[in-house]
């Protein structure tokens, strides 16, 4: 399926890092509990992918997350394998894991050490400082084709001071013109997943190997609080519905992958790519997938058409059961819209999250509490996930929650979703973190959705994949309840 040129070997060496993390575990436990869903870096493979086709053949991908990295692994990694060039995935609660990575790989004389990614995009002056001596470079924005231009300039020893799209210290900080938006996206190789240890992703608690997938990539919408919009871009740029089918072909049938999440933000502006998606879909036998999507997109038909095409999950951006503080942070759908698109996942007959965010302006402990009795009384969703919403540099939102001085906590690695961040006039932070618990206990602690939960995954255990996932997910059940026991006595 992949072709690489035959271009000569080059001599750069390449990796590709997700940082180790000495982060309080807060992040990975609310994940495991509630979702059991990590991804691959699909970026970085992207990048990777781009650099291969054009011959870079000298390419690691080290997710230290997945691996369960310490720094001192990390370091021992480096040793062994001396990149020339390491490129780092730094989103804000990462910023100081990356830091120190990029510390370590100077001390252990990388010679060229890079940012990328959410954080330094939005950050960029605040990355190169706080980095000086360690972080040579930040790339801006999407990054294949300037990663690209990056190392062919390096390594043929040309000046890559011109390269656009990166930052870089010359005294004081130093921004070219961003880089062009890959206008299609179909164009781009398949990430590189074969550098990825494909075996430790999981979602929903599959036992077998689960991928993201990305579809498209900007937003037209502008929810003030969204990193995605502020980071790519209002234009909506899609993959053609071939192109994702290829794609999930050949995880079925080259990677045994079977199950896949469509993670972009916006999978759903348009109905009728969705439905030649789902008809593609459809012609691949023994495949799962899952999608994110506005509560104001996709009607009954559509829905139904998803499920007969292997789709068993939605998750709605819900982000709170009050007009006011969705219409406050621009997010354009009404209540009714989501009760009727809840309505409709439910007939069609898959599951369905909804994702809530708790503590914008305008929250109070009443409307959290009746934004959890509308969700439990009427959306009644398969799951519910319940974050507490973080102002990201680079967002409307930050920019808003700075102007007020209402942002009180500046340590990045608490930038997690489930730590509270800003002070509200209406509410105090611990009473946001208590509420936010009780959410969850009040959502999951019912016999019934324990009961429903229980039966879903036997129900998915049965269908797809047999006798030996049915044990397993009785297991996993069972570690759910224990988990949700830990997370409501935090
Ligand atoms: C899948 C996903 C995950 C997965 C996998 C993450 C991973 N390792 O990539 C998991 C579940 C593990 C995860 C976890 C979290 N995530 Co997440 N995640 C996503 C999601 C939905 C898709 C990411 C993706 O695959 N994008 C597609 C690829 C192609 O794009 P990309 O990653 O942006 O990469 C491009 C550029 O960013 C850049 N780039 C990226 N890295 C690098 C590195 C170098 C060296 C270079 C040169 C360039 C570069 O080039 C790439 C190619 O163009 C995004 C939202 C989104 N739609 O992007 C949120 C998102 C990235 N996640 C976010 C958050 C907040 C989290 C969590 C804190 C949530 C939580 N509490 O669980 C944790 C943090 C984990 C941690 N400690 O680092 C935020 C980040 C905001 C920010 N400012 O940092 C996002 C944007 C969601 C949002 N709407 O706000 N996440
Ligand atoms: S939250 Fe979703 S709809 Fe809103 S701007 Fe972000 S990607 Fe677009």
């Amino acid at each position: 399926m992949r072709t690489i040129n035959t271009l000569p070997d080059v001599r750069v060496k390449i990796l590709l890092l997700v940082p180790p993390s000495n982060q309080e575990k807060t992040i990975s436990k609310y994940q495991l509990a509630f979702l059991n869903f990590t991804a691959p870096p699909l970026g970085l493979g992207y990048i990777a992918a781009v650099l291969e086709e054009h011959g870079h053949s000298k390419i690691k991908i080290l997710d230290s997350q997945a691996y369960a990295l310490t720094p001192n692994d990390y370091r021992r990694y480096l040793k062994r394998y001396a990149p020339d060039f390491l490129g780092i995935q730094t989103l804000t609660p990462n910023f100081a894991d990356s830091l120190q990575a990029a510390k370590i790989a100077k001390e252990e004389n990388v010679p060229i050490v890079a940012l990328g990614g959410y954080h330094p995009t939005a950050m960029p002056d605040e990355s190169l400082l706080l980095g000086k001596g360690n972080v040579d470079l930040v790339f801006r924005g999407e990054a294949e084709y300037s990663t690209l231009e990056f190392v062919q300039k390096y390594e043929n020893g040309q000046d890559w001071k011109e390269v656009k799209g990166i930052s870089f210290l010359k005294d004081i900080p130093q921004h070219n013109p961003p880089a062009p938006l890959i206008q299609d996206l179909d164009s781009l190789p398949l990430p590189a997943r074969h550098l990825l240890p494909m075996d430790r992703y999981k979602i929903f608690g599959s036992a077998f190997p689960a991928t993201s997938i990305i579809t498209s990539r900007g937003c037209p919408f502008s929810c003030d609080f969204c990193s995605v919009s502020a980071f790519y871009g209002a234009k909506w740029r899609p993959r053609s519905p071939g192109k994702i089918a290829e794609e999930v072909r050949f995880l079925r049938e080259e990677m045994d992958i079977k199950a896949t999440a469509f993670v972009d933000d916006l999978f759903f502006i348009s109905n009728k790519r969705v439905k030649r998606l789902s008809l593609a879909l459809s012609k691949i036998k023994d495949i799962y997938w899952g999608a994110t999507t506005r509560a104001d997109k996709g009607d009954l038909e559509l829905l139904t058409l998803m499920r007969k095409a292997g789709c068993r999950l939605v998750f709605v951006g819900v982000e709170s059961g009050n007009q006011v503080i969705l219409d406050q942070i621009h997010k354009k759908t009404t209540l009714n819209q989501i009760e009727q698109y809840f309505d409709n996942i439910k007939k069609s007959r898959m599951d369905s999250l909804a994702s809530v965010s708790f503590g914008f302006p305008g929250e109070t402990k009443e409307t959290i509490e009746s934004t959890v009795d509308w969700i439990i009384n009427r959306l009644d969703p398969s799951l519910a996930l319940f974050t507490l919403a973080t102002p990201y540099p680079g967002t409307e939102f930050y920019e808003k929650m700075l102007a007020e001085g209402r942002i009180k906590e500046q340590d990045y690695s608490k930038y997690n979703l489930f730590y509270p961040i800003t002070e509200l006039s209406g509410l105090t932070r611990d009473e946001m973190k208590n509420l936010t618990k009780l959410a969850y206990k009040r959502f999951y602690m019912r016999p019934r959705k324990i009961w429903q939960n229980t039966l879903r995954e036997l129900r998915y255990s049965m269908e797809s994949y047999g006798f030996g996932q049915f044990l397993y997910n009785s297991q996993v059940f069972a570690k759910g309840i224990i988990n949700m026991k830990i997370l409501t006595s935090m």
